[in-house]
C-alpha cells in the first residue's frame, strides 16, 4: 500500500468512526503535537469526538496551540473508541518506554479500548504496526500527510489547523533550514496562507523565543567553550549545579551545542552535560564530516551530523576530555 493509499483508507475509517483516539509519542515534539492536536480539530469538525493521549506533558512552548491543554496521560482513556490513530510514531515503544514497568501495560489497555490501530508517519524505519497505514519516508513531517489527508477527508484548514501544521513542518525542518525540507513542506505551508495565521509570531514562540534559566544556561556552557589546536573541534560543558542554580531543565540544553558548531572554521562540536545516569555528550558536525562513529564507539548512536552518547564511571572533565579527543581523531581521518 502507498502511503497515499494508506491516507485514502484512513479517511474511509475516520469518516465511518464514531469517537477517536489520538496517541502522539513520548518526549513530544512540534510534529506529534501539531499533528495531533490538528487531527482532533479536523475529527470535531466532522462532528466526531476525538481525544489525544501523550505519556508526557506538552512542551511549554506548545502550550499556545488549540486543544494542547486538553492532551490528558494514556491511563485517562474510558470507554470504546472506533480507532487509535498513532501520529509520528515510529514504532509502538515510541508511544510509552517499554523499559518502563507498567508501561506497556497502560498502552495494552489503550489498544484493548479501540477497534482498529491506525498510524500515519514519516520514519522511513517504521515497521508498519497498525492495521492500516500511511507511512511515507520522504515526508517532511507528519503534519505534511494530516495536511493531505483533511483534503480527502473534505475539510478546510482554519487559523487554528494551520497553526498546528505550520508548528510540525517548521520544527521538522529545523525552520525550513535542513536538507529534509522539500517541494511538498513548502507547498503546505503556501496552501495554509489564507487562514491568517502569523508566521513571524509562530516563528518568534518556536525558534526565537527562550526562557530566563535558558540563557544564564547558555551562558555557563559558553565560558566552558574550547578549542582544539586547529581550531575545528569544539567543546562545552554543563555540570549537574549548573542546572541547579540557574534553575534551567534537562530540555534548555537540547540545543547549546550548536553554538559550538557554527562558529566560523569549526567542524565538529560537543557538548558534555552531567546527568544522574552519566556524562551525556552531544555531537555535531557539517557535513560533509561525521560524528556518529564516536558517539557509537561511547556506546551510543544516532545521525551523521547530529549524534549522542553516554559516558558512565568517569567525571565529567574526563569523560568529556576522552570525547574530545576521539572527535579530533575522527576529524583527522575524514580530513
Ligand atoms: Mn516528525
Amino acid at each position: 500500500m502507498t502511503s497515499r493509499e494508506g491516507l485514502m483508507a484512513i479517511a474511509e475509517e475516520l469518516k465511518a468512526a464514531r469517537r477517536v483516539a489520538i496517541a502522539a509519542h513520548l518526549n513530544p515534539d512540534g510534529d506529534c503535537i501539531g499533528s495531533a492536536l490538528a487531527m482532533r480539530l479536523i475529527l470535531r469538525k466532522l462532528g466526531k469526538e476525538a481525544d489525544v493521549f501523550d505519556r508526557d506533558k506538552v512542551p511549554d512552548n506548545l502550550m499556545f496551540l488549540a486543544g494542547a491543554d486538553t492532551v490528558r496521560p494514556l491511563g485517562d482513556a474510558e470507554g470504546a473508541y472506533d480507532a487509535l490513530l498513532c501520529v509520528d510514531c515510529a514504532e509502538l515503544s515510541r508511544i510509552v518506554s517499554f523499559a518502563v514497568p507498567g508501561q506497556k501495560e497502560q498502552l495494552d489497555r489503550l489498544m484493548g479500548l479501540c477497534a482498529r490501530v491506525l498510524q500515519i508517519d514519516h520514519h522511513p524505519t517504521n515497521p508498519l504496526y497498525g492495521d492500516v497505514q500511511a507511512v511515507d519516508g520522504s515526508a517532511a513531517a507528519t503534519c505534511v500527510l494530516i495536511h493531505d489527508l483533511m483534503g480527502m477527508l473534505g475539510v478546510e484548514a482554519d487559523r487554528e489547523i494551520a497553526e498546528c501544521l505550520y508548528t510540525g513542518i517548521s520544527t521538522d525542518t529545523g525552520n525550513f533550514l535542513q536538507d529534509n525540507t522539500n517541494e511538498d513542506a513548502l507547498r503546505v505551508v503556501a496552501a495554509i496562507q489564507h487562514t491568517g495565521f502569523s508566521q513571524a509570531e509562530l516563528g518568534r514562540r518556536l525558534f526565537a523565543e527562550r526562557r530566563p534559566e535558558q540563557v544564564a544556561l547558555i551562558t555557563r556552557a559558553l565560558q566552558t567553550l574550547r578549542y582544539d589546536a586547529r581550531g575545528a573541534v569544539t567543546c562545552m560543558m554543563l555540570t549537574r549545579s549548573d542546572f541547579e542554580e540557574t534553575g534551567a531543565l534537562s530540555e534548555d540544553a537540547d540545543t547549546i551545542v550548536n553554538f559550538g558548531r557554527d562558529i566560523r572554521g569549526v567542524h565538529m562540536a560537543m557538548l558534555a552535560r552531567e546527568t544522574e545516569d552519566g556524562v551525556k555528550m552531544s555531537l555535531r558536525s557539517i557535513a560533509p564530516y561525521q560524528v556518529n562513529g564516536v558517539a557509537k564507539a561511547f556506546g551510543g548512536g544516532g545521525h551523521e551530523q547530529a549524534s549522542g552518547c553516554t559516558v558512565r564511571g568517569m567525571s565529567l572533565k574526563d569523560a568529556a576530555d576522552a570525547v574530545f579527543l576521539a572527535l579530533q581523531k575522527a576529524l583527522e581521518e575524514q580530513t
